[in-house]
């Protein structure tokens, strides 16, 4: 059984939860829940203290949820193409989706984290920056990111982005943006998992 640190509101854990569910593999996790002392182990093999991490088969240990969702590939596949371009095109969207999570949760860091203080307003407008060329770029690139044959690392990341920024009110990036608006509601709909890994505080 594989082992996985477990937050409800973390967009990367659901990322590879949901990836787990595309490669079919969902029942071969076993979610550890945090505060436990097995949770406590888990994190200590991240030194960058940062979840999730995932306990292999054999015992060893893997950070961070682009490593992890590599292996989901290896043993149930779906996610990410062995080869070609067509790898390197849902590599690099998955690291475009990845990238807008990471500026919203600084956002919801700069926040969480300001001890008090207003938090700085150029750190947040460096990362709203990022976040609304990101979604205007979506919103003409999306009509590219249907996949035939169901769905890929980039497209789990991309709705996992999306919904964390509603989540946690970062961005109303439906606003103005109908394909990007349109394309997330069907592949929340049909996603497998994608209801029952909603975020939760
Ligand atoms: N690049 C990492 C990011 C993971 C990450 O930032 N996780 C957050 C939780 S959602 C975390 O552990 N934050 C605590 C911290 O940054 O100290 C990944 O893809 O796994």
């Amino acid at each position: 059984m594989l082992k996985l640190t477990f937050s409800p509101a973390s967009p990367y854990v659901r990322k590879v939860l949901l990836s787990a569910y595309r490669a079919g593999i969902q029942d071969e996790i076993e979610l550890v829940d945090s505060g436990t002392e097995y949770d406590k182990l888990l994190r200590s093999k991240n030194p960058l203290g940062k979840i999730p991490v995932l306990q292999k088969d054999d015992g060893d240990f893997l950070f961070d949820s682009r490593v992890i969702v590599e292996h989901l590939n290896k043993l149930g596949g779906g996610l990410i193409p062995e080869y070609g371009s067509e790898r390197d095109i849902i590599l690099r969207r998955s690291a475009l989706a990845e990238g807008l999570t990471d500026a919203s949760l600084l956002v919801v860091y700069s926040e969480r984290y300001a001890g008090g203080e207003i938090p700085s307003k150029l750190w947040l407008d460096l990362q709203i920056g990022k976040i609304d060329r990101t979604l205007d770029y979506l919103e003409i690139d999306i009509i590219n990111w249907s996949n035939p044959t169901g769905f890929d690392a980039s497209n789990i990341a991309l709705a996992t982005a999306l919904d964390y920024m509603s989540f946690r009110n970062v961005r109303d990036w439906k606003l103005n943006r109908s394909k990007l608006s349109q394309w997330f509601d069907n592949m929340s709909s049909r996603l497998p998992g994608f209801a029952k890994t909603s975020p939760k505080s």
